[in-house]
């Protein structure tokens, strides 16, 4: 590896390494091909680059032609984690999805207005997540393929309206996962054979939660169901709760935010690493660059349960803010 290679490399390359679709990997590639100041020294560097350029672009050109015959319902995963949002028809997915992310889905007054599923993402605390908006789960109209797509989420958001029948949205959507064998978290001790379903995590997310009595009228939906599974009152129109909603999917999916410092400089605040909670820095390290793994000594965290600057060893259990120096 040549020697001269500017700061700006580094800084792309450590993108490049962290990209997390193919897509994400070819910008960041390009980017990183353009830092490469061209002489004689950088000939091999930049040869290798072009290649796994070119390697990465017929991977995509190859995966979009078989997925021209597959069905939408196969999304190719991207950011930290993926949430998908169901429900009956009319509650507010759409909304949701059009009011968190870039992605523009239909909304509208009548029914049966979303025919396939629609990805955006979202941004919590600079963490990217993949929202992805559904079609209503109904008996009658549901794609069996909304049930795997449902499989592949880290979260669930299960989205009903509190200006419907609210009980028999939650009963019947219950019912429809469990007749394809997924069920939520929280009920997994009250329903029978649930050993052999598979489990997801899920939020219940109660809309339309418009003013005081719609307000009023949540929390005795609480009581009357003796909720003690996550649930959040919303209102998409008036944007009440949707950074509440945000933050406790994170803390549902078990994610951090990690920030590193490199030695002697201000730590960068504006891309922090994404890790599970209870994650090392052994872990961390190696989210950082592969090779840190190996060649790490120790490190200094600023943040939960340490002193500024504290030095710890490399099974330090980090807590979500914390700022980390590498030490090679
Ligand atoms: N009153 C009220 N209406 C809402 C709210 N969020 C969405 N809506 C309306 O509910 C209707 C259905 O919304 P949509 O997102 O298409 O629902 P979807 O069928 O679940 O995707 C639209 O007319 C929305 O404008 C809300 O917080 N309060
Ligand atoms: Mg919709």
């Amino acid at each position: 590896m040549p020697a001269n290679l500017p700061p700006d490399y580094f800084a792309a390359e450590e993108k490049y390494r962290t990209a997390e679709s193919t897509s994400a990997k070819i910008a960041c590639l390009e980017e990183l091909i353009s830092t490469v100041p061209k002489h004689k020294g950088t000939d091999h560097l930049r040869a290798e680059l072009r290649r796994k350029l070119s390697r990465l672009k017929s991977e995509q050109h190859k995966r979009k032609s078989i997925s021209r015959h597959e069905s939408e319902y196969h999304i190719e995963k991207e950011g930290a984690g993926r949430i998908v949002v169901i429900g009956t028809t009319n509650v507010g997915k759409s909304s949701l999805i059009a009011q968190l992310t870039h992605a523009t889905p239909k909304v509208s007054e009548s029914p049966y207005t979303t025919w396939g599923p629609t990805p955006g993402m979202m941004n919590i605390k600079d963490v990217h997540l993949q929202l992805i908006d559904t079609p209503p789960l109904s008996n009658n109209y549901t794609k069996p393929e909304l049930f795997d797509l449902i499989r592949t989420s880290d979260l669930l958001l299960l989205m009903l309206d509190i200006q419907a029948f609210l009980i028999q949205q939650f009963d019947d959507l219950i019912e429809m996962l469990v007749n394809h064998r997924i069920v939520t978290e929280f009920l997994k001790d009250k329903i029978e054979d649930s050993d052999s379903m598979i489990i997801m995590p899920t939020m219940i997310v109660v809309n339309k939660v418009d003013n005081q009595q719609l307000q009023a009228d949540f929390d005795t939906f609480c009581e009357l169901e003796q909720a003690d599974w996550p649930v959040i009152p919303v209102s998409i129109q008036n944007q009440y709760n949707l950074d509440t909603m945000g933050k406790r999917c994170l803390e549902m999916m078990k994610l951090m935010r990690i920030f590193s410092k490199p030695p002697g400089k201000e730590p960068d605040m504006s891309q922090p690493y994404v890790l599970k909670i209870g994650s090392t820095i052994d872990e961390f390290a190696g989210k950082v660059h592969r090779d840190f793994i190996n060649q790490l000594k120790n490190a200094r965290v600023w943040g939960t349960n340490v002193y500024d600057g504290q030095m710890v060893g490399r099974d330090h259990i980090l807590n979500d803010g914390d700022v980390v120096e590498l030490h090679l």
